[in-house]
């Protein structure tokens, strides 16, 4: 996850080709490095049944790759393919929005190569290889969503120009890093941003502070999110097929227009025709508020 490339430099690092892509350096990964993968591997796979989507859990096969520890990305990206054309790709870290709406437009999600380190488990701003091949990865195993996300590329390469970046950065938050579907009568998780996290697994499902409203795309660009804690709202979609329903046929342009005279929403407001599934307490947030300095 991330909040957005656009205080990157234009050009690529040192050794980087100019999509930004580098060698993953499979062979350089120490055995301190694999152990942490592992161990957050055994214990997010162990605690998810229950509460990951189905999808998700069914594309975490994908993963379970012949050999233990941090997945190699050519070995991956040879059986994502064979499912949905999609290929994994290393980076040193985030890339230039329109570097990034390019590769998801290609089909090939960029991933950064790093690991964090083992007293990091639970937390890191940027996002690691856990986050991005544990997180993200295994829906793109899944037909639906692998379209969703390329269209979501094509989408931001079409209208980024339309000043509506940081509205397809909310769009891209509120699905596909901390978005929650309906399923068998329940809630479920398919954000990458709760699935790679331990806390967020737990707080986004059974925590009654935050709100859980059904997706809007409209509300959802209304709507400013955190990138240094939990979320106070989480969107609920019916399914990834009306996800990639509202989201193709959203015309963005009206769409911007439209939102450009219409206010932001504070984080943790509810607006009138929202969905409410939960009413939050916000009690989470408040308590943070009340521990700043
Ligand atoms: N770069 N490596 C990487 N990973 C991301 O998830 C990412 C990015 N750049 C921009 C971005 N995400 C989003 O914030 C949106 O701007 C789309
Ligand atoms: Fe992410």
């Amino acid at each position: 996850m991330s909040d957005g490339g656009a205080h990157l430099p234009a050009a690529p690092p040192e050794g980087a080709a100019a999509d930004w892509t580098i060698p993953q350096g499979w062979g350089d990964y120490t055995a301190a490095e694999h152990a942490v993968w592992d161990r957050l591997f055994q214990r997010q796979s162990a605690m998810l049944p229950g509460r990951a989507s189905q999808a998700f859990l069914d594309g975490l096969d994908v993963l379970r790759l012949s050999r233990p520890g941090i997945p190699d990305f050519d070995e991956l990206s040879e059986r994502l393919m064979k499912a949905t054309g999609w290929r994994v790709v290393a980076v040193p870290g985030l890339v230039p929005d329109d570097v990034f709406f390019r590769h998801l437009a290609n089909r090939t999600f960029v991933a950064g190569n790093f690991i964090r380190r083992p007293d990091q488990l639970d937390y890191l701003q940027e996002p690691d290889v856990f986050h991005d091949v544990f997180g993200h990865v295994p829906l793109l195993a899944d037909p639906v969503f692998a379209d969703y996300m390329q269209a979501y590329g094509e989408g931001g390469l079409k209208f980024q120009g339309l000043g509506g970046l940081h509205r397809l950065a909310r769009l891209y938050w509120y699905t596909v890093e901390f978005g929650l579907v309906r399923e068998a009568g329940d809630l479920r998780i398919y954000g990458a941003g709760i699935v790679s996290s331990y806390g967020e697994s737990v707080f986004a499902l059974d925590n009654p502070s935050p709100h859980r409203v059904g997706f809007d795309i409209a509300r959802v660009m209304r709507t400013p999110y955190r990138i240094d804690d939990f979320q106070q709202t989480y969107f609920v979609i019916d399914s990834f097929e009306d996800l990639l329903r509202q989201t193709l046929e959203a015309d963005l342009a009206p769409l911007y227009r439209d939102l450009a005279s219409t206010p932001d929403l504070d984080i943790a407001e509810l607006a009138p025709g929202d969905r409410v599934l939960t009413r939050g307490s916000q009690a989470y947030a408040r308590s943070k508020q009340d521990m700043k300095p």
